[in-house]
């Protein structure tokens, strides 16, 4: 964020303060001031103007200047109330060489999942994805996929809602349903997108779709999907997404902690599962989960590393 509007915040927020106390504070202008306080009240942050001076009454709900005041992470956060995809609008600033750079709106037109799927993103959600140029081989970047299932799932958490990981990408709350039969519904999904050679990766979009103040009845039903706001009642989102930034910033920055991590969440491991792969389909149980990201299944007959595909969760192991 602009030095100079961070600063002006930081005073707002400790306010009241009068516009000559923060034009000698900040060493600008007057009008210069105004102007701050003007386009801050645009981003809609409501600052109130008494006898006293200028103060922070409140954040804006949602916005790219709001996630990125006191954000613990090194990101340029864009917002837009509408895009077709952050994903598209993230690979176009890579294409113009921007880095560390999110991507954040209210809502998708054109969400994608994975394999050109739909991704259904109505007002209210967070959509977002994060350009990032790590120094990795192309071959760890899964990695980033699972740190990102990994943030969202501790945001989740925090915000009351006791989330996993279901392998390879998806965010999702267990439970049982009418017949008392065991249910995973999908809080969240991630789909990563990159460029570059084998040994080096150019850039990386990492898109995170999170059902927040999402009403379920605007998502498609067959997908079984689940929000936070279903869970718990409607969240903060600027929180809510700085949080998930602050730990994705986290993991990217220490590959080695990703997977142990996702361990702690995963709700694959132990259960028997199918695995659709690319022209091939695997039946076993889930035993375990190798950097970057891949499954080891035990059919019975052999162990198998599967490093991409969809998984079906069968029941667990033993019953
Ligand atoms: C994913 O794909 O789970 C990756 C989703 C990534 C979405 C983010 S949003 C920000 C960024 N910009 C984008 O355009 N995309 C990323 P996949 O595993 O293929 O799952 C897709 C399937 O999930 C669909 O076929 C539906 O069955 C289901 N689905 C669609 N919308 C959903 C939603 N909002 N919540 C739960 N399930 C959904």
């Amino acid at each position: 964020m602009q030095a100079t509007r961070e600063r002006v915040l930081d005073a707002l927020t400790d306010g009241p303060v009068t516009g000559p106390e923060l034009a000698e504070r900040l060493d600008v202008s007057r009008a210069a001031v105004w102007k701050h306080v003007e386009a801050l009240r645009e981003e809609g942050f409501d600052i109130a103007s008494e006898d006293d001076g200028y103060s922070l009454v409140a954040f804006p709900e949602f916005g790219g200047v709001a996630v990125e005041y006191g954000l613990d992470a090194p990101f340029e956060v864009t917002y837009h109330d509408s895009v077709p995809s952050t994903n598209a609008r993230a690979r176009d600033l890579a294409q113009e060489g921007a880095e560390d750079v999110v991507v954040l709106v209210d809502e998708q037109t054109g969400g994608r999942g994975r394999l050109d799927r739909e991704w259904s993103s109505p007002s209210g959600g967070v959509w977002l994805s994060a350009l990032t140029r790590p120094d990795i081989p192309a071959t760890h970047a899964p990695a980033y996929t699972l740190a990102a299932a990994v943030a969202v799932a501790r945001a989740a958490r925090e915000a009351g809602v006791d989330a996993g990981i279901k392998w390879p990408n998806d965010v999702v709350v267990s439970g049982t349903d009418a017949a008392g039969e065991p249910t995973e519904r999908k809080l969240a999904g991630i789909l990563t997108e990159m460029e570059g050679e084998a040994d080096r990766v150019s850039w990386a979009v990492v898109g995170m779709g999170i059902n927040a103040n999402v009403d379920t009845d605007d998502l498609p039903s067959e997908a079984n999907p689940v929000t936070l706001a279903g869970e718990v009642g409607p969240v903060d989102r600027r929180v809510f997404t700085q949080r998930v930034l602050e730990e994705f910033d986290d993991l990217r920055s220490d590959l080695d902690s990703v997977v142990p991590a996702w361990r702690e969440y995963a709700t694959t491991l132990g259960k028997r599962v199918r695995v659709e792969t690319p022209g091939d389909e695997v039946v076993g149980d889930a035993v375990d989960i190798e950097f970057p990201g891949a499954l080891v299944v035990d059919t019975g007959a052999e162990r198998v590393t599967v490093t991409a595909g969809d998984c079906d969760h069968l029941r667990p192991v033993g019953e």
